[in-house]
């Protein structure tokens, strides 16, 4: 049924464009109902307009966090046409039929773009406006409702042409994006409410999931909740594993550390061996030459393009995953001479900055450790400044110890990893594990540079490197016993520097 606007009542945020509404309404002889600053704006275009405050007999309150929330506007709007009881009802308590809603709402997000404070975004979360667009998009029977200043111009149009009657697939369209236009607005408050704390958002984004081969061993069943495809292309090789998804995870993380051309190899998310040279072939060689038994079965990653030269050392290796962001044709056919081998280019992907990791009853949540020191954050506690080419080393050094499975302790020499002792459960015991492996694979430590995830309890660990040839050692800092550690260096003539970050992972 064609509807005849006779009420109208509008309350809008943006007043710019609202001037041709105002004058077709005026020209049917539409009573216009308005709250304050539409009132006011109203009125300086010379129309009539009558206060929401005369109709309520309630004066906007609360700052007007309460200005339109009342059942002689709220039944003004919800009451139904041709309905007995309704009829009868809004006659008892003197209601007026309002049948054109004009609402723009509080700028909720540009308000939250703008970077004002949580009070600020608090006032601008719409009540009464929305309470308006939700009403009369229910009744689109027998109302309209312009729920946005992107429709002024329409509903203008309309009142012009259609000298202020309206058809129901009209309203019906009106009201379809009304609640559009609230749902979106729900939707804004909401992720403003998950700010920090991302597991909503993290539930939303991980709708897909494919079912793996298995899990950690054969006999655990195993599924990745995400979207693999987003993240890589796969050019050659079988379905990526739990184990391999791990390890892939972890390699990702530690290439990003890196800016020059470096490859990583890594076992059971540790490096066994990276190297950052100038050229990518030179990275693979010096990265391979680190723990060549460990690499076998890796999963390697680049930051640079493979070449076909490249592609060809790499191959003698047996290998589970390459990961690179591009590889030339000719490398890619190297490659696919071994279909097990899986080949992955990376897509440039942004990640989540927080990790979620279930235990007991329950999930704990943290930020990522999204930092790591360089030169300007290591303060010399020794006699002996480090040289400018061990500050480089050292640099090197903590990127990598901070990818390592604590507690941690890595030697690195001409940004090439020499040996590290990874994941023991004494910090010494991973020195010496690093002093052996070092050794066993031909490496003169004289020169080399150590970092630690975390400080030393005691100077056993800086007398060990110092005698086995490091030269300098990064540490955070921060044990009772540091000075030990100090006076031990600076007994054995090497520099040491600490960061007061430290880098534990478990
Ligand atoms: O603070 S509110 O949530 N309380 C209300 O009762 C209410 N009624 C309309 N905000 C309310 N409005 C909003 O006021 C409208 O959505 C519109 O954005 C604004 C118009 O106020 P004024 O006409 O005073 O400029």
């Amino acid at each position: 049924q064609p509807v005849q606007i006779k009420n109208a009542l509008i309350s809008v945020y943006y007043k710019d464009n609202l001037e041709p509404i105002i004058h077709e309404l005026h020209r049917l002889g539409v009573k216009i109902y308005s709250t304050g600053g539409t009132e006011t704006f109203i009125r300086s275009l010379g129309a009539e307009v009558i206060a929401v405050e005369d109709l309520t007999s309630y004066p906007s309150i609360l700052g007007g966090r309460v200005k339109t929330l009342h059942p002689k506007v709220f039944g003004g709007i919800l009451g139904r046409r041709n309905f007995d009881s309704d009829e009868q009802q809004m006659e008892q308590y003197e209601i007026p039929e309002i049948d054109l809603v004009i609402v723009d709402l509080y700028p909720f997000e540009e308000t939250v773009k703008s970077g004002a404070g949580q009070d600020d975004v608090i006032e601008k979360i719409d009540i009464g406006g929305i309470s308006l667009i939700r009403a009369a998009a229910k009744n689109f029977k027998d109302v309209v409702i312009v729920a946005s200043k992107d429709h002024y111009t329409e509903l203008a149009e309309i009142l012009k042409t259609q000298n202020g009657e309206t058809g129901i697939e009209q309203r019906k369209s009106f009201a379809q994006r009304a609640f559009n236009i609230t749902s979106h607005y729900d939707t804004a408050i909401f992720e403003y409410f998950s700010q920090g704390e991302q597991l909503p958002v993290f539930k939303q984004s991980i709708q897909q999931s494919s079912v793996l081969r298995y899990g950690e061993n054969p006999h655990q069943k195993g599924v990745f909740y995400g979207n693999l495809d987003a993240m890589f292309t796969k050019l050659n090789g079988k379905e990526l594993s739990y184990n391999n998804l791990v390890d892939v995870d972890a390699a990702v993380a530690l290439i990003d550390e890196f800016t020059e051309p470096t490859i990583a190899i890594l076992k059971h998310t540790n490096a066994c061996g990276i190297a950052s040279r100038s050229f990518i072939k030179e990275a693979w060689i010096d990265a391979l030459a680190c723990d060549p038994v460990s690499a076998f079965g890796g999963v390697i990653i680049s930051n640079e393009e493979i070449d076909a030269e490249t592609a060809a050392e790499i191959n003698k290796l047996f290998f589970e995953v390459l990961i690179a962001p591009a590889y030339t044709d000719e490398a890619v056919q190297i490659f696919k001479g071994k279909k097990n081998r899986i080949i992955l280019v990376r897509q440039p992907v942004e990640l989540p900055v927080k990790q979620f990791k279930t235990l007991l009853n329950g999930v704990i949540e943290q930020d990522k450790d999204m930092t790591v020191e360089g030169p300007d954050q290591m303060r010399t506690v020794t006699d002996k400044q480090p040289t400018e080419h061990e500050l480089k080393d050292l640099y090197f050094a903590n990127k990598v110890v901070k990818h390592t499975k604590s507690n941690t302790i890595v030697f690195a020499k001409n940004a090439q990893l020499m040996a590290s002792g990874v994941g023991q459960t004494s910090r010494v015991d991973s020195l010496k594990q690093a002093v052996i492996k070092a050794e066993s694979f031909g490496f003169d430590l004289k020169g080399a540079v150590m970092a630690s995830d975390a400080f030393f309890p005691f100077s056993d660990c800086v007398e060990l490197a110092a005698e086995a040839g490091i030269t300098a050692v990064l540490q955070p800092g921060g044990s009772v016993k540091d000075q030990d550690s100090i006076d031990m260096a600076n007994q054995k003539g090497i520099a040491m520097v600490m960061t007061g970050v430290r880098h534990f992972k478990h």
